[in-house]
């Protein structure tokens, strides 16, 4: 078989370069491990930021896959009990979308199989080969034992942090920076109506976050030491830390679905490419939660990527894929950097067994400088809605 792209994995990254190709007219094939329906439900981020919605709206897709309800320029935070909405400033037409991945994903899917994607589920031992060669191949076994190889121009990993495209190169290649951040989030997900698209608290006991999934359903997250077990969260307790650390009730308590521990950490590879295999996503970077940007940044790699071979296949311009890896790290860089500033502040201006006094002074004057300075503010916004 031959195809101009193979793409490997259909989370956000892979499904968005699919329909992106797909709609300029450039053969690809999307292979995933998973099984449909097991992609579909897999519930994950929930923010699709104005940048990566505006870059749906330019591929012609804003229709087809924008979903939820649309960003309001507020965040609400509660400081010690006491609710402190910020409304950030912003130039820009404000059309970012609250909306759970997995919606997102399905609509990709939809839209891709409908337009006559090839997208195959359940493909297994998925192998990429022949990096540098002009030609690489990826092979897999189907799953009725069927093994198949697949020859492209360019493979695209688009297989997140555990996937098989990064590890997949040679050792010595790729650099990985990281930084981990000390503490944990548990992240429950409810059958609990939000009355807030957001509210985060900042609290001596740690950080806690609610977040609309939905009309019916909230993520929340609750900061945790990294020695903790997910057994050691009955709901009680559950309930009790998010109700100690808002300071207020929770009004629409419903059952609780799922509980997982994620450590926080910021992770970079680079560069990400190699031959003719290019990274995007999770595969070449980790953003702590906190800041809301790992789906955002797959979908910025995934518009990046798709134009960079537009430009090979129809101009035979090489410049854009060469510089690939570059323009995508210091978008990430920027963002990491962010992550990282507005992680430490939510975490360092509550419980101070991590970092201590200091940190908690200087965090909460970072804090308060974001209302009182439009500057601050300004420059907040812009990381908000992605536009920076
Ligand atoms: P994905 O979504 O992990 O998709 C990778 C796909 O590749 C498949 N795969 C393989 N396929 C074939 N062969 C193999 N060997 C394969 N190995 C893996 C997988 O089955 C899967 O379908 O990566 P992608 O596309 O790079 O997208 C990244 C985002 O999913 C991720 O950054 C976000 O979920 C991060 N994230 C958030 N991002 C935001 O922008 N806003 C948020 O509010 C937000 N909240 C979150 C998050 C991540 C969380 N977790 C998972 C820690 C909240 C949480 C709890």
């Amino acid at each position: 078989e031959n195809t101009t792209v193979v793409i490997v994995g259909s989370g956000v990254a892979g499904l968005a370069l699919g329909n992106f190709l797909l709609r300029s007219g450039i053969d690809c094939v999307v292979l995933e491990r998973h099984s449909r329906e097991y992609v579909e439900r897999r519930q994950r981020a929930g923010v699709i930021d104005p940048r990566a919605a505006r870059m749906f709206r330019e591929w012609g897709l804003a229709d087809r896959v924008l979903d939820g309800a649309p960003f309001a320029p507020v965040l609400n935070f509660r400081v010690d009990g006491e609710t402190r909405p910020f409304r950030y400033v912003t130039d820009d037409h404000v059309d970012g979308r609250f909306c759970p991945q997995q919606v997102l994903v399905r609509h990709l899917i939809d839209v891709f199989v409908s337009d006559g994607g090839d997208l195959r589920f359940e493909a297994e031992d998925v192998e990429p080969e022949d990096l540098t060669g002009p030609r690489p191949r990826v092979r897999y076994r189907e799953r009725t034992g069927v093994t198949r190889a697949i020859a492209c121009d360019f493979i695209a990993g688009c297989d997140g942090d555990h996937g098989v495209s990064r590890a997949s190169i040679p050792g010595n290649v790729l650099t990985r920076q990281s930084h981990e951040y000390g503490y944990a989030w548990l992240t429950v997900l409810a059958d609990a109506s939000a009355n807030h698209q957001s509210m985060m608290a900042i609290h001596d006991r740690g950080f806690a976050g609610q977040f609309a999934r939905g009309p019916r359903a909230s993520r929340f997250y609750l900061q945790c030491p990294l020695d903790t077990a997910v057994e050691e969260w009955a709901d009680d307790r559950i309930w009790e830390e998010i109700e100690a650390r808002f300071g207020e009730p929770v009004t629409a308590k419903g059952p609780i679905t799922s509980k997982t521990l994620v450590p926080l950490r910021s992770v970079v590879y680079a560069p990400m490419s190699y031959g003719r295999l290019y990274l995007l996503g999770d595969a070449a970077h980790i953003v702590p939660p906190m800041s809301a940007k790992g789906m955002n940044l797959a979908l910025h790699d995934a518009d990046v990527f798709a134009t960079a071979v537009l430009k090979q296949v129809k101009e035979q311009d090489p410049g854009p894929l060469e510089a690939y890896s570059a323009t995508c790290l210091k978008h990430v860089w920027n963002y990491q950097a962010y992550a990282a500033w507005f992680t430490d502040l939510m975490h360092d201006a509550g419980d101070v067994s991590y970092h201590g006094e200091f940190r908690r002074s200087l965090a909460r004057a970072e804090f308060e400088r974001l209302y009182d300075s439009e500057t601050a503010n300004r420059l907040f916004g812009e990381f908000l809605t992605g536009l920076n």
